[in-house]
């Protein structure tokens, strides 16, 4: 049985988008630079033959050049493993890539930017040609792989590429119709990062995600996948968690909290305190919040700062302000004419059926109360 494992974007040398603390941005740089270290363990423990890397396995702008000798050595720890990359357009292969000051070992294979490459061998009794391509410019708009056929289709055929599975695109577009007439047994893609396998026409497409999340939009399980092929073209494709940190969602109810205690208890209840000190998490604080309660959403990150890994929280509660006095039709204060307002406004569009404009108007509501009785605005994302 061969055995394949495919990753793709790992990113190294990438500024992180979490809001993290000095110490831990470093934290997270290494944890995110040393993936493929934990991937090459897995290769190991696995006795995979073949790894394949899709593309984007650093920063051309911001990599180290030790970094990538590192992996050069790592790579020769498993010399019975032939890795192949194809370079994305976070790694092209400009004339000063960190690819070219580098000492492969022998068991490793960059594939050229200029024309689709292959490379043949047998592993397991299977004779596979591996098809690569890499990036030479930040941008390819050409579909490069159209009109490409297999040689041998009675081999076992991999195509390594850093591409976007799209009709038009400035990422390499590759057509699904593209990848039904090519004969490939299996499509290493890299450039999304979100997992995910699909078949198209009998070929397994498989885009592995990043191996550990890169920002707040990467939600949910990373790691990589391991393909399993026996002789007679059976093939399987198992996404295998890795990440040692993930990106969660939560929200918390502000609504009827009373005190800002009791605010700080609703955000350190989410879920365990070894999960909030281990992933990075997004808390949403919903619902309607006490305006006695001065929120200062800065200074709770900080004062979390040793309760969550990461914390980033995205207001999206209003002022429980009351708002019956302000429509009794005998005042005629500011606020109670901005109120009366913006309600009248509020009815037309609902009469209108017009959504998006009642939530607007709510919004400028809150917004201007915000702004008359605070002095300031919380800028919210949406509203309940
Ligand atoms: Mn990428």
């Amino acid at each position: 049985m061969l055995k394949i494992v495919h990753t793709a974007d790992v990113h190294a040398g990438r500024p992180l988008s979490f809001e993290l603390e000095e110490e831990r941005r470093y934290i997270r740089r290494r944890e995110v630079e040393t993936a493929l270290w934990r991937i090459v363990d897995f290769v190991k423990e696995e006795n995979a033959q073949v790894l394949l890397i899709a593309g984007d396995m650093f920063e051309h702008l911001y990599a180290r050049p030790s970094w990538v000798k590192d992996v050069a050595l790592l790579f020769s720890t498993v010399p019975e493993t032939r890795i192949f990359i194809s370079s994305g357009n976070h790694d092209p292969l400009l004339p000063d890539s960190l690819y070219h000051g580098v000492d492969w070992p022998e068991n490793v294979t960059i594939f050229d930017s200029a024309s689709i490459g292959r490379v043949s061998f047998e592993a397991k009794r299977i004779e596979v040609d591996v098809y690569g391509l890499g990036w030479g410019a930040f941008v390819q708009r050409t579909s490069l792989l159209r009109g490409f056929k297999v040689k041998r289709p009675d081999r076992f055929n991999i195509v390594l590429l850093h591409a976007d599975l799209a009709d038009q695109s400035v990422y390499l577009p590759v057509k699904q119709g593209d990848i039904a007439d090519s004969g490939a047994n299996y499509f290493a893609l890299g450039h999304i990062h979100v997992p995910m396998a699909r078949n198209i026409a009998g070929t397994t497409v498989v885009y592995p995600g990043c191996p550990e999340p890169l920002d707040f939009g990467d939600e949910g399980q990373r790691g990589v996948y391991l393909v399993t092929c026996t002789g007679d073209s059976g093939i399987s494709a198992e996404f295998v968690p890795m990440a040692l940190r993930t990106v969660r969602a939560a929200r918390v109810d502000l609504t009827g909290l009373d005190t800002g205690e009791q605010v700080r208890n609703a955000i350190l209840s989410v879920d365990s305190p070894e999960a909030r000190k281990r992933d990075i998490w997004k808390v949403a604080l919903t619902g309607r919040l006490n305006p006695e309660i001065g929120l200062d959403l800065v200074g709770l990150r900080h004062e979390f700062a040793g309760e969550f890994f990461s914390l980033r929280l995205e207001p999206e509660f209003v002022m429980d302000y009351d708002l019956e006095p302000l429509i009794a039709p005998e005042n005629q204060s500011l606020e109670a004419r901005f109120v009366k307002s913006l309600m009248e406004l509020r009815r037309r569009s609902e009469q209108e059926g017009d959504t998006q404009a009642v939530d607007t108007i709510v919004r400028a509501m809150y917004y201007g109360l915000d702004a008359l009785r605070l002095g300031e605005i919380i800028t919210r994302r949406r509203l309940d």
